[in-house]
């Protein structure tokens, strides 16, 4: 019989035969667990294990008296894990090939040539810049890049060099293969398209683009000073259900790919774009938020933010900052220190957080002639860069009193 053999078990049961098979080795862990139409669960086994598995008494040690069967199924599906193995695998595979076709020998060093690790947008696949350094791929010429395509179940191919310091923090990508390089992300029920080659994505502030769509924003005029293609304007706007958002943007490519996406998500009409360097912006004295998205550090637009903020009842800044802790002695990486290591980078984190507050209390004091008061609601931690270094987001609250 063709297929791979399954346990089929009841749904209320399945984690209870999923532990059980494990345990006597008997679960194929390479393919995924599958539920089924029916409210069944359906449990691979390992085709060897098969003859061993004794129904009978798995049913009575459970005491279980519900489904209990053996089924094949055609097309299991792969873990993602194996997945992930298998792609890996494939791509070696295939430059195997063509190198050997080449009359070249596969070896350990060319194996490590391979990318480690690339970013994958729908259809096309952005490769690392550390890969494919090794001369003797050149001689390949644009077959390796069919090649590389087709081991990575792609359609078209670019690699990145780092991010340029032009302060558009465009990437500096090179398309390999195919003919544009604009991608789709959907997200959140939020489309983003842009041009991988002249603007980046960030898929790491996911928690935070689902921590802003959460927001209730109805009534509010939000700022967004670092709108890039619209990560935090969109999820303000579709979800928060901000009234207006204020986007400033100076990269033009950034701003195309923002216009496109406002449309794309049909909310164009609560959008103004300000396009160019928001510390030359004209708008004051409207916003009930803003949002400051920049790392390593907004603070060159905290003198605007408070500019922006209404004067008679103020509002909420949410202040980007990449915070590094000083490096402690941790010669050991047991348990404790690490805890204690936790603990430290929340005290330099607060310890940031107080400066900001203080200094934006000034500022806001500087610019409208009042007193305010600035109130410390909350510090998101976004993201670490080893070692010690922190993306964190202030929630800061000010208000003149
Ligand atoms: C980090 S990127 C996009 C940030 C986005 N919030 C994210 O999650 O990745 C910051 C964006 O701010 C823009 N930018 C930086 N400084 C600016 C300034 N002074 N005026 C206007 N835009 C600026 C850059 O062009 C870039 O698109
Ligand atoms: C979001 O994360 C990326 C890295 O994943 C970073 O380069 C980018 O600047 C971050 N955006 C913000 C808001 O700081
Ligand atoms: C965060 O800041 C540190 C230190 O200032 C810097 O080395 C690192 O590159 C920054 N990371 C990002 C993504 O900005
Ligand atoms: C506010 O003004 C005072 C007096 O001119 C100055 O000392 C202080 O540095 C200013 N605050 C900020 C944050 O710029």
């Amino acid at each position: 019989m063709d297929g791979v053999p399954c346990l089929r078990v009841s749904r209320c049961h399945a984690q209870q035969y999923r532990r059980c098979l494990q345990s006597q080795g008997a679960l194929d862990l390479s393919l995924c667990v599958v539920k089924d139409s029916e409210g069944t669960v359906l449990l691979p086994i390992l085709p060897s294990c098969l003859s061993e598995l004794d129904l009978q008494s798995l049913r009575t040690l459970l005491a279980s008296d519900s489904a209990c069967e053996i089924v094949w199924i055609q097309t299991p599906l792969q873990s993602k894990k194996e997945k992930r193995i298998s792609r890996g695998n494939k791509l070696e595979k295939i430059l195997q090939e063509l190198l050997e076709s080449h009359g070249e020998k596969w070896t350990e060093e060319l194996k490590g040539d391979l990318p480690h690790s690339f970013q994958r947008h729908g259809d096309l696949v952005l490769l690392g810049d550390n890969c494919f350094a090794l001369p003797v791929w050149k001689k390949m010429d644009n077959q390796l890049w069919t090649a590389v395509a087709r081991g990575l179940e792609a359609k078209r191919l670019a690699k990145m060099s780092r991010i340029s310091r032009d302060g558009f923090r465009s990437p500096e990508v090179t398309v390999l293969l195919g003919e544009h390089s604009w991608v789709k992300h959907v997200d959140n029920g939020i489309s983003y398209e842009f041009d991988v080659m002249k603007c980046m994505f960030s898929a790491g502030n996911i928690t935070e683009k689902l921590r802003v769509a959460a927001f209730d924003c109805s009534g509010e005029t939000v700022v967004d000073l670092y709108a890039g293609i619209g990560y935090f304007s969109l999820p303000y706007l579709v979800h928060a259900k901000a009234s207006h958002v204020h986007a400033c943007e100076w990269n033009p490519d950034a701003v195309e790919a923002l216009q496109k996406n406002l449309e794309a998500n049909r909310v164009s009409d609560r959008c103004t774009i300000h396009q160019g360097d928001n510390r030359q912006l004209q708008l004051c004295d409207v916003a009930d938020r803003v949002n400051l998205g920049l790392i390593p550090s907004s603070e060159d637009g905290w003198p605007v933010a408070c500019r922006l903020l209404k004067k008679t009842t103020g509002g909420i800044l949410h202040v980007h900052q990449n915070v590094t802790s000083p490096l402690h002695n941790t010669a050991a990486d047991d348990a404790t220190h690490r805890v204690s290591g936790k603990k430290a980078d929340r005290e330099v984190w607060q310890a940031w957080a107080d400066d900001t507050s203080n200094h934006i209390a000034s500022l806001l004091r500087n610019i409208t002639g009042a007193l305010w008061i600035t109130n410390i609601r909350h510090i998101e931690h976004v993201k670490s860069y080893a070692p010690h270094v922190h993306h964190v987001v202030l929630d800061l609250e000010c208000r003149p009193s």
